[in-house]
């Protein structure tokens, strides 16, 4: 054979298995239908019963389930007053910006009587995710879990579980939660915290009235299963644990991990795990349970949320006993809480391999704090010294803009942002030494822009203006890896030496410790406008939150498409 001869063969065998592996995925790759309506439910907990917003009328909302490659395609019809977006927490949103669903970010809210169909592809996940409303306080009752099982024919990293069970948590508020972020807002006051912890949108057997509000797993001895847990809480980082059993964790915010075994879990609000628990006690009944990790003195409802793990069959006199409760660590024990998330390791195996950037072209520091803003003249205002509560990152407390950034950037409508966030804070300080004594930040709407395939590294540092606090800090658009955490400020000629560049874990949440820092390292290969602020509601209604402008790059799939015909308009 010439070289002619031998390229064309080549480039047939080349054709013919290309071909056969779009077939292949042509196959795979199912398109899934949801239809969300949001409704009014009529619910009831802890003595009280009230209207609130729900999709479908379910609470918490439907589960959606995939498969890794397929496309959803989930139609929101809004049928009450309020404004309603739906995001897709963990959710990549790769070259599909327009479908993130971040109100004011990436889209205009939807109306009452309009609708808004998602459309994107979940390319790069297996295990739990959630959606949640992304606008006002709405995600206390407006959420559900997201479940993405491996391409069929690939093995799992783990045994098998013979069952597997979403286990959300959440938060219950007696009264309406969108009044609640308003009125806090309107006086600069804290807001007011939850009646009642929930697990599945129960609160369990603790708290008042609540006998008939509890939920139940049935467990065969023997059997193992996976728990999909989801921090869906809007204030509090919690402990979970189940009387006489371990937790194995093999993922968290749908990637897979080492397996790690602990007694407790610690999820921060929009983290996620996939858990195997194995059903080797005794027949009876285990109170699983839940509980906040505070690692401040803030107020929280002090009764833990629970639900109950029956062994099937139990005898009549098994069932009068008592279930057994689990040994959770006290609440202010910032030792567990960090021991635990330094232990988690990406798998980083042969068939999941781990992409870790190994060199950085952005350098990002970003503080995250508490400030007071100055009342407005006329109005009595609730927080310190009659001032407003307030929270910024690198000293800017973010406002929403009355369109989305991301039409503003795609249309070129000037005016709306500036793309100025700073890499740094205006001025160095003791960032964890005595309490700052000019708290006041400044007001903006800014973007900090980043080239496309950047490899950028952000160390978020708490600080002591206020006092200390943990921020669970999420991204839209990305995965990144938690290389390196540490307490007091962060020492650029020190810290970086400690870095994990092997086998970091994979996440869209990480927590900023209390009085400490937190890296993450992610490549920019995701054009749009993403979000990034505190998951804990309060603070993101205070300010804590900026968002990032990823450019279009110069290749195929690099290039921000065009937004739906369906868009809302503000
Ligand atoms: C909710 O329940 C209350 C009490 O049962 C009832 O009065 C009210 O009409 C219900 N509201 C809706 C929207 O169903
Ligand atoms: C907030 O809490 C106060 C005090 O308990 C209560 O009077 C008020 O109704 C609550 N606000 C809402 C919107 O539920
Ligand atoms: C179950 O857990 C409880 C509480 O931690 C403990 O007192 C008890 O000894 C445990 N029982 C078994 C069989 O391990
Ligand atoms: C936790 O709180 C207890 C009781 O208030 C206190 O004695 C203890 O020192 C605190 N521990 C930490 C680590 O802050
Ligand atoms: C920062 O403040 C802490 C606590 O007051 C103190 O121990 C530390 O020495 C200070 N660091 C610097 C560089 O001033
Ligand atoms: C934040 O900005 C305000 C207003 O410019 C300024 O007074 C304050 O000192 C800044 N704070 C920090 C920590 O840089
Ligand atoms: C940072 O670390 C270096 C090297 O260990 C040390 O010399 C320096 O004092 C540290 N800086 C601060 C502010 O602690
Ligand atoms: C809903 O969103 C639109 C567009 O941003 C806005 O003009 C309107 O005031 C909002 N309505 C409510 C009830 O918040
Ligand atoms: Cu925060």
């Amino acid at each position: 054979m010439d070289h002619f001869q031998t390229a064309t063969m080549f480039w047939v065998v080349f054709v013919l298995s290309c071909v056969m592996i779009f077939n292949h995925n042509a196959a795979a790759h199912k398109v899934r239908y949801y239809d969300f309506k949001i409704e009014y439910a009529n619910v009831s907990r802890i003595c009280h019963s009230k209207v609130l917003v729900s999709v479908n009328g379910e609470f918490p909302g439907p589960t959606v389930y995939a498969e890794q490659g397929d496309r959803l395609l989930v139609k929101v019809t809004n049928h009450v007053h309020s404004n309603v977006t739906i995001h897709w927490h963990g959710i990549r949103q790769w070259l599909s910006p327009w479908s993130d669903g971040t109100a004011y970010i990436t889209q205009c809210p939807i109306k009452t009587g309009q609708s808004f169909t998602h459309d994107f592809r979940v390319n790069s996940h297996r295990g739990t995710l959630f959606w949640h409303a992304h606008i006002s306080w709405l995600r206390a009752t407006l959420y559900g879990a997201i479940i993405i099982y491996p391409r069929k024919g690939l093995p799992l990293p783990f045994p098998k579980p013979d069952n597997e069970f979403p286990v959300l948590l959440g938060e219950w508020w007696n009264g309406d939660v969108e009044q609640i972020e308003m009125d806090a807002l309107r006086t600069g006051g804290i807001p007011n915290i939850s009646n009642a912890f929930t697990i599945n949108g129960q609160p369990g057997p603790l708290y008042d009235c609540s006998t008939a509000g509890v939920y139940m797993l049935k467990f065969k001895a023997g059997k193992t299963y996976m728990l999909r847990m989801v921090n869906a809480a809007l204030n509090q980082d919690l402990f979970f644990g189940i009387a006489n059993h371990s937790l194995t964790i093999v993922g968290v915010d749908g990637e897979y991990t080492k397996p790690l075994t602990v007694p407790v879990l610690v999820l921060s609000p929009g983290q996620t795990a996939d858990v195997l628990v194995t059903a080797n006690q005794h027949r009876g009944r285990y109170f699983m349970a839940a509980k906040p990790y505070v690692s401040d003195a803030v107020p929280f409802v002090p009764i833990p949320t629970t639900a109950i793990i029956e062994y099937e069959p139990t005898t009549y006199a098994e069932l009068f006993q008592p279930p057994v409760f689990p040994s959770l660590p006290a609440n202010n024990d910032t030792a567990y809480g960090e021991n635990f998330f330094q232990s988690i390791r990406s798998l980083n195996s042969k068939e999941y391999p781990v992409y870790v950037p190994q060199t950085v072209d952005r350098d990002l520091f970003f503080t995250v704090s508490f400030n007071l803003r100055a009342c407005p003249p006329g109005q009595l205002c609730s927080g310190p010294t009659l001032t407003k509560f307030s929270a910024s990152t690198n000293n800017i407390s973010f406002i929403f803009p009355s369109i989305s950034l991301l039409q503003s950037y795609y249309y070129n409508i000037k005016g709306v942002f500036s793309p100025d966030f700073p890499d740094n804070p205006p001025r160095p300080f003791n960032y964890t030494g005595p309490v700052m004594p000019n708290p006041q930040p400044k007001v903006g709407t800014k973007v900090d822009v980043i080239h496309f395939g950047s490899n950028v590294q952000l160390v978020l540092q708490d600080t002591n203006i206020l006092s200390l606090d943990g921020h669970p800090v999420h991204l839209h658009g990305y995965s990144f890896y938690v290389v390196g955490q540490g307490v007091g400020n962060f020492n650029r000629s020190k810290d970086p030496a400690n870095f994990n560049l092997i086998d970091p874990p994979y996440r869209n949440t990480v927590p900023v410790p209390r009085g400490g820092w937190v890296a993450i390292r992610w490549k920019a290969d995701n054009p749009g406008v993403w979000f990034m602020h505190c998951h804990l509601e309060a603070h993101a209604s205070w300010g804590m939150e900026m968002a990032f402008l990823v450019t279009n790059g110069k290749g195929k799939h690099q290039t921000l498409p065009p937004p739906p015909k369906d868009l809302p308009e503000c």
